[in-house]
Formats: structure tokens, sequence, C-alpha cells
């Protein structure tokens, strides 16, 4: 059996192919001979996970949710940046959250009441692939752990990866997590109705998140308040080098401290910021522009925070630019506000809006009145908002997206959720049916909100959000 996936045609199981590249050099039966010889043993000193204590548990859940049924979530395998270049692997979400394998390739298997999980052992000796293979060699790519070493620290079950085929092919009622491993996906036929509940009902047992989730969660938003707060402390640098400067100071402190960025972050300086998802931050960071700065780190156990903040490139407010991040704060407020066990899901998104479509009102830009705007057929002041206001967040940045629209978009919220509370206002450059004052200008605030017993509590209000205390932290900052 070999890997057929159109981004990684090369790949093996098992070792049978060598992931080579044509300007390796040749190997000499004599050179092989000898590097398979005389090689001591080398532990790894694993911990037992944290996450290992917990996912026996959600293992038994979706058992229960798919009785009589074999169920397999594969981790995935690498992406093709160029041609022998990979980007660096992270596991699927739904994997790590059922077993807490990190390692690319495995697949999980749960079937009647027991889990196996099928890996890629560590490189042997008694083969080349550990000198010679560029993707999974030891001596390329680094030790993998052992078998026994994954069972002990993940507590389950481990086999090599190997013995997968045949038990895949040995009859059983079977749904797989598609679209993460496209030699599985092709050794299983697919099944549209069956495969999408089971990834439905994994979206939805992420929802609620437990006490080790949100310190999880709290670990990343921390770490990611000090991405920001670095990221000001070297403004003469941003200013020289602009958007390309702060993407690669928060990335540093995203790798410091946690397992990389949970997504892209966006560093929009002036009107790219009225670009959504800007991420090519090549542009300039100006002096008396606003700066929109959309990013978080993804912890050590990847669940990621999510957090937006809009500051002025001097270091205060002009008084428009304070005027309009006055309004979009007033937003946020009323949003968080709305976040509450039992309050719809779409709560915040209105409350919100109801705040920014007055506030476009009052600027004189809107065509009917609020009130008008603000119905459903007519919600003509999304011209400037643009986007919906909250998004679940946990190990996805945007997490859960398989749920049902009826416990989701639908939904309603409950203890333990946690999502983002993120309006904005987006004036375009070339929009004309703004003040010209107003254009190039877009803001953003966006904190990560966890759904408490009896209202919510803001897992990211270490980084300031009122006008006057944006620009007291930024005067400490550069001081
Ligand atoms: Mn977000």
């Amino acid at each position: 059996m070999s890997r057929h996936d159109a981004t990684s045609p090369d790949q093996n199981l098992g070792g049978a192919e060598l992931t080579t590249e044509p300007h390796d050099q040749d190997v000499p039966e004599a050179y092989a001979a000898f590097m398979r010889q005389g090689w001591g043993t080398r532990d790894l000193d694993l911990h037992r996970e944290p996450v290992a204590d917990r996912t026996a548990e959600r293992r038994a859940r979706i058992a229960e949710a798919f009785p009589d049924e074999r169920l397999v979530l594969p981790a995935g395998t690498f992406k093709v940046r160029s041609n022998d270049t990979d980007f660096r692997f992270r596991a699927d979400t739904a994997h790590v959250y059922l077993c807490g394998n990190l390692t690319s390739d495995a697949v999980l298997v749960i079937e009647a009441g027991e889990s196996v999980l099928y890996a890629r052992p560590r490189s042997s000796r008694s083969t080349d692939e550990f000198f010679r293979d560029r993707r999974y060699g030891e001596l390329w790519a680094g030790r993998r752990p052992s078998l026994p070493e994954m069972s002990d620290s993940l507590g389950l079950e481990v086999r090599h990866l190997a013995e997968l085929e045949e038990r895949l092919e040995s009859p059983a009622k079977t749904r797989v997590l598609r679209g993460v491993d496209g030699l599985v996906d092709a050794t299983i036929s697919p099944d549209p109705g069956r495969d999408h509940d089971f990834s439905r009902v994994l979206s939805e047992m992420r929802l609620v998140k437990d006490a080790w989730e949100l310190e999880e969660l709290q670990e990343a938003c921390d770490i990611t308040a000090l991405g920001f707060a670095d990221s000001v402390r070297e403004w003469d640098e941003v200013l020289r080098y602009g958007e390309r400067w702060l993407e690669g100071t928060f990335f540093r402190r995203a790798r410091a401290m946690g397992n990389d960025l949970g997504y892209d972050s966006i560093v929009a300086g002036g009107s790219h910021a009225t670009t959504l998802h800007w991420t090519d931050n090549t542009g300039p960071v100006t002096p008396g522009d606003l700066l929109l700065l959309d990013m978080g780190v993804e912890g050590r156990n990847l669940y990621t925070a999510d957090v937006t903040r809009t500051l002025p490139v001097d270091g205060t407010f002009t008084s428009v630019q304070r005027d309009l991040y006055g309004l979009v704060l007033h937003a946020q407020q009323a949003g968080i506000d709305a976040v509450r066990p039992g309050a719809a899901f779409q709560d915040p998104h209105d409350a919100a809006m109801r705040v920014l479509a007055h506030g476009l009102e009052d600027l004189g830009l809107l065509p009917v009145s609020a009130k008008e705007a603000l119905d459903p057929d007519s919600k003509v002041y999304t011209r400037w908002t643009l986007h919906s206001t909250s998004h679940m967040l946990g190990l996805d940045v945007h997490d859960c997206a398989s749920a049902a629209p009826e416990r989701y978009k639908l939904g309603d919220l409950a203890e333990g959720m946690v999502l983002t509370v993120e309006p904005g206002l987006y004036f375009q450059e070339d929009d004309l049916l703004v003040p010209e004052e107003l254009r190039g200008i877009g803001i953003r605030i966006e904190d990560d909100i966890v759904v408490t017993a009896h209202g919510a509590r803001s897992l990211s209000a270490s980084l300031p959000r009122d006008p006057d205390a944006v620009e007291a932290w930024m005067a400490a900052l550069r001081a």
C-alpha cells in the first residue's frame, strides 16, 4: 500500500518506498551494510501527556454515540510547501481531542469499546529508512517515539501503522473522519451521510470546554498578550520595517512559549485593516494611521487564542480615530454583556450590530434609519461591519465548525463554551459613500469570552481595550 495523497504523492506506509531527492548521493551496499550495524539504544524521555487523563472518557462518549461501529480518525500527513519541503505538521483537531497524538500519519481506530492508535514507529536500524528517508528517517527528521513510548505517554494501545490496512479491510460498519488522510479516505468507500454525521458529532462534543481546556485557553491568551506587548516594545523597528517586523516578533513569542500560531497573523497598517484577512503583512506602518493586529498563539496542547487590538501608530488616537474606536468598543461591550448561559449564540452579534447601526446612523451614513437597516430583510449597515461577531474557539480557531446549526449558529450558549466577540467597522479606501476622512480606516476589537455559570469572563482581559488604557499601555512599553 502506498500513499496516493494529492499533496504528497511519494508518501509510504511502513517505509516500503524511500522519500529521496535526485541530488542525494548514491548508497553503495558497503556503506548501507556498515550503517545498519553498531548502534546502541537510546530511549526518549517522554512524560505522560496531561490530555491522556481525559481522552479515554472522550472516546467513550463518541463510541456511545455510534455503538457497534468502527470509528476511524486519522492524524493526517504532511503537506508539501515546495518540492521536498513540507509545511510543519499539525495533527487533526478531532484526532488530537480523542487521543492526544501529535505525530504524523497515525490513525486512531475506536471499535467495540477498545481504541488502538496505529502509528509510525521509530526508524528501525535494519532498513535504510533511518539514514536515507528525508521525511521519516531519524537522521533527517529526528527520532520518533517508539510504540511503547507513545503508548505510555498517551495512555492507550499503540500498534504499528503497517497493521492498519488489514484492520481497515476487515468487515465492519465504519465511519471515517474524511479529508484528513488521502490514503485512509481511499481505503474506505465513502458514505457522505454517515461520514457527515460523524464529523458533526465530533464538532458538537467539543462545544463545551472542561476546566483543563479553559486553563489551556487562558494560557494561550496570556502568551498572546505577551506577544502583543513584545510588538509594541519594538515600535522603532516596527516603524522601520513595517508589518513584516510585527509578524516576526509575534511569531517568535508563539514558538518560544506555545506550539505555533493558531492562524496566520493579520498585521494590517492603515487601509490594510479594511481587508478582513490581510495576512500578506507586507506593508508599511505609517505615523498617523491605525494598526490592526489580529493574532493568536496556539499553546503546547494546541488550544488557541484569537485576539484583535487596533492601535494608533503614533501612540495616541486622533479625535476621528477615537470616536470610531469608541463606537466599536461600545458595540463589543454590548456583545460581551449579552454572553450568558441560555442566551442565543446570535445575541452578542445582534447586540453589537444594534450599537454599530445606530452609530452609523449618527454619522449620517445609512440610507435608511438604523431601525430599518437592522431589519433582517435589509441589513444595509453590514456594508461597513461585514462579518459576524462571534465564533467558537478551542483547538481550532474557528472551532466546532461542523456542528449542526441548531447546536451552534442557531443554538443557545451554555456554561463552558468559549467564543470570540469581535465587531468591527471597515471603511474601504474607495467607498464614495463615506466622508473622505473615514476612508481607509478599519477597526476591530476582539476578545475571547468563556460562558460562566451566570455570565461571562474574558480570557484576554489583560490586554487593554479602553482608548486611554491603550495609550498608557503603549507609552509604558515604549518608554
Ligand atoms: Mn476571530
